[in-house]
């Protein structure tokens, strides 16, 4: 049986809806579902998704998504090693390693610097469909690193800048050959013409609010464009060094595996995630009043500008969907795309989106990532299934 839900359905017992408003963000952002659309089961997804949704692990429901900012309270949220809890008014950022002048920041003197607000979605590289719910978008403000990096003075022979959170746990180092078991912080690394690009921003807010203990309190790392994994939460300390950090989440983890022919030999590759892979998803179908059918999703991606975004019924040809203007102008926020799906046939089928930038690069097939040898399959087209009545 086909579970309907109206409208009144998704947003009653959601403070989200309610909190939209305070946001300022325009009307037509939101997708415009009345009493009468009814939301299309989707035979891939349960009808309840209540997967990981823990303390410390929350994930979003894709049809649920309501506007162009994902409210705090639900804002994904994944880590290795739990939340710990800052206190604010003690918290310092310390600046070590080869700089001039080492520092120690409180959070009034990171506030009293000038700031930045930074529209960015991001996913776990770890989100895949059919439920896609470790990904979300929120305004952002906080203090460019390269303020606080010029501030201590990066010193010539500064190659590597590594990002330590206050999180901790016990992990396993293999070494000669025998396992130690030893403490250590989450820790990720950029070099340094990536620290010292306008890009990095030292977030202290989110939705115009200070971070929540899950989004890092107080204070956290943002790539725009890039995974969630570099983004560090509970940030304590940047140390500035000279050789490559090889930490268990920058080295071991978060890695991408890709087959490249380097001088005519196929050569193994393994780098750290970065930038995100072009990506887009359909997120909703709902039955319009007129009986014909809306396909909304959600693309996510590296700040390329797109060229298209296409949709497809079963075996039918491609057919363009249109952008929101609303979420095309956000540079690295995540953007939206709808298709009006006209003389749907009762029965079951299948719907799948694809995303181009302006590049020409085409959102990957498990076939394209066959033949390019690349083992990122997160990304992939995906093919959504659902009946029509
Ligand atoms: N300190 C710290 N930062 C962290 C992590 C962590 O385990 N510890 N996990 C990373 C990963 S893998 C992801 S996907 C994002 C999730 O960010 P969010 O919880 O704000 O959604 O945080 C990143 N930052
Ligand atoms: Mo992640």
């Amino acid at each position: 049986m086909t579970k309907q839900t109206t409208r009144r359905d998704m947003i009653k017992g959601s403070v989200a809806f309610a909190g939209m408003g305070v946001l300022g963000l325009p009307e037509w952002a939101f997708p415009t579902l009345t009493e009468d659309q009814t939301v299309v089961r989707f035979t891939d997804l349960p009808d309840e998704i209540v997967l990981a949704r823990t303390p410390d692990r929350r994930i979003i429901d894709i049809r649920d998504i309501d506007g162009a900012i994902t409210p705090s309270d639900q804002f994904f949220t994944t880590q290795h090693y739990g939340h710990p809890e800052i206190d604010t008014a003690a918290y310092r950022l310390q600046v070590s390693g080869l700089v001039d002048q080492p520092l120690s920041l409180s959070l009034a003197d990171l506030r009293g610097m000038t700031s930045r607000e930074l529209v960015f979605g991001f996913e776990c590289s770890g989100n895949r469909g059919p439920v896609n719910g470790l990904s979300g978008n929120g305004r952002w403000r906080g203090v460019p690193l390269r303020a606080v990096l010029e501030r201590a003075g990066v010193q010539a022979d500064a190659r590597e800048f590594v990002f330590f959170g206050a999180d901790r746990g016990e992990e396993e180092v293999e070494f000669r050959g025998r396992p130690y078991t030893v403490e250590q912080q989450y820790g990720r690394s950029i070099q340094r013409d990536q620290a010292l690009s306008d890009e990095p921003l030292l977030a202290y807010s989110l939705n115009d609010e200070p971070l929540s203990t899950h989004q890092g309190r107080p204070l956290r790392l943002l790539m725009p464009g890039w995974y969630g994994a570099p983004n560090v939460k509970w940030l304590s300390e940047i140390h500035v060094r000279e050789e490559p950090y090889l930490g268990k989440y920058q080295a071991r983890w978060y890695r991408t595996l890709k087959g490249e022919m380097i001088n005519g030999e196929m050569k193994w590759v393994e780098t750290a995630i970065t930038k995100m892979q072009l990506k887009s998803f359909v997120a909703r179908v709902t039955r319009e009043s007129d009986g014909q059918h809306n396909v909304f999703g959600v693309v996510m991606h590296d700040g390329t500008p797109l060229r298209s975004v296409e949709v497809q019924v079963d075996d039918g040809p491609w057919q363009p969907a249109t952008l929101d203007p609303a979420t095309f102008s956000e540079k690295y926020g995540w953007k939206f795309f709808n298709y009006t799906w006209d003389g749907a046939t009762p029965g079951e089928h299948t719907v799948t989106s694809r995303a181009t930038d302006a590049n020409g690069n085409v959102q990957a097939t498990a076939a394209d990532l066959e033949a390019k040898l690349t083992f990122l399959e997160h990304s992939l087209q995906l093919g959504r299934t659902l009946v029509i009545e």
